[in-house]
């Protein structure tokens, strides 16, 4: 046995992981519930503060500051095909929304399933639309129902952005994700501020946009996508970050995302080839950032926001995303994930008001605003591997407000040679001692702001 054992020796790896326990950092505090399948809450930058959520079947609710009832903005239900990943899908609020009164929305429409970008204008009662529409881009999607993207949002140059699924089905049938002469499968980009009376369409495609003049459609801004449901731009930087929602296996958040970039679907699933298209592995796509795999009940990516909000609920930064099925909220700190909190809900989108804070929609029919529970207080692994079996590793401690953090362990072998305490954003040092009965893995616990961690040191069985 103890030959065994030394046998074993040069190859043995301590392994860590960290498994990030429910945070009690943050809360969900209800805003409004009762609405009908929502999936997104937007504000319209006017100054109003106002919330407006839009409800998958066609209509668009209006919540004044403070409000728990809200009223209807706009109602386009006769022109929607809303069921399952079809409806009333996306908002968006022009830059200058205060004084021009100009909004947009993504929809399926009846009876046929076409994509609809359209344009609306708020009537002379600011919380009532016109009902008279434009339509900027119809795209046929009429093969399958799911997988039709539904964001719009405005970035850099003032441009308007629209994720486009990749036409449905399993692994792209038609193959649409790679075809740069279809809109499918796409985030494009396009400005709403020109009209082109050449093409005889209501918006230009801007200087920039890689397939402009050139072979492929002029619209596209990056491909490859293969249901780009929610995507949002960092409010400070611009940073684009894309959720892409995966097929069977990973799930997987883009950025940062330039001109031109090709994602990979459907030869890949976030990081993995899917041997859809096996000669095609060797291509170098874009890579995400991150993916996660389907594990814990989880199963869809709902893209979210980087938090950037007055109130510092989170540490500024952080990128905040969910999974519908789980019900967990995740954050992204740069270089690791960590469960926020389960939610148990069917978390259908995030959504930002004016001052930066986060909102989270249920499709159920609720949405709730990300409180703070007291200090925020976040600790991210910075490494989930050792390779050796003792050591050291340190763990990032981002806090709002400069709030104090002590960290504990259940377990002698764990220690602290830097100190066990600290107050705001710092780094806490973690030691592990030689572990001499390798065969066997030990387990331990690392409390760090709250949040628990599972350590695991020695070999899996
Ligand atoms: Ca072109
Ligand atoms: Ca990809």
């Amino acid at each position: 046995m103890h030959a065994m054992a030394r046998a074993f020796t040069g190859i043995l790896v301590a392994l860590l992981i960290l498994i990030s326990s429910p945070a009690t950092a943050i809360e969900l505090r209800q805003i409004v519930a009762g609405l009908s399948s929502p999936v997104f809450v937007a504000n319209a930058g006017d100054g109003s503060r106002r919330l407006f959520v839009v409800e998958q079947p066609g209509t668009i609710k209006v919540l004044q500051p403070g409000a728990s009832v809200p009223t209807t903005f706009l109602d386009i239900q006769a022109r929607v095909l809303s069921s399952g990943e079809r409806g009333l899908l996306g908002l968006a609020f022009h830059p200058l929304y205060g004084s021009n009164g100009r909004f947009f929305v993504f929809y399926t429409r009846t009876p046929d399933g076409t994509i609809v970008i359209a344009e609306y204008r708020v009537s002379n009662n600011p919380n009532v639309s016109g009902t008279s529409e434009t339509v900027l881009l119809q795209i046929p999607h009429g093969s399958f129902a799911n997988h039709n993207g539904g964001m719009l949002a405005f970035g850099p140059g003032g441009y308007l952005y629209a994720g486009i699924g990749d036409g449905g089905s399993g692994n792209d049938p038609q193959n649409n994700a790679q075809n740069i002469e279809s809109l499918l499968g796409k985030l494009l980009r396009i400005n709403v501020d020109q009209s082109n009376a050449a093409a005889g369409t209501p918006y230009t495609s801007p200087t920039g946009n890689p397939f402009l003049n050139a072979p492929g459609r002029d619209e596209i801004f990056a491909y490859g996508l293969r249901n780009p449901w929610r995507f949002s731009f960092d409010r400070q930087t611009s940073q684009l970050w894309i959720g892409d929602v995966g097929q069977g296996a990973r799930e997987e958040v883009n950025t940062p995302v330039v001109a031109g970039m090709n994602f990979g679907w459907r030869v890949y699933e976030g990081f993995v080839c899917t041997n859809v298209d096996t000669a095609l592995c060797g291509n170098s796509y874009t890579r995400p950032l991150f993916d996660y795999a389907h594990s814990g009940g989880r199963c869809s990516l709902t893209g979210g926001y980087v938090y950037r909000g007055t109130a510092n609920t989170l540490p500024q930064g952080l990128y905040v995303y969910g999974d519908f099925c789980s019900g967990e909220l995740f954050a992204w700190d740069s270089n690791s994930q960590s469960v926020l909190l389960a939610t148990g809900r069917d978390v259908s989108s995030f959504g930002e008001d004016e001052e930066g804070e986060l909102y989270v929609v249920s499709n159920s029919g609720r949405i709730s605003r990300i409180v703070g529970s007291g200090c925020s207080v976040l600790a991210f692994p910075s490494t989930t591997r050792l390779d050796a079996s003792a050591g050291t590793f340190t763990v990032q401690v981002q806090t709002s407000s400069g709030c104090a953090w002590s960290a504990s362990s259940d377990s002698p072998w764990i220690s602290f040679p830097s100190g066990t305490s600290g107050s705001g954003n710092g780094t806490l040092t973690v030691a592990v001692s030689k572990y001499y009965r390798h065969l066997w893995a030990r387990t331990g616990s690392l409390t760090v702001g709250g949040q628990t961690f599972e350590i695991v040191q020695g070999r899996q069985r």
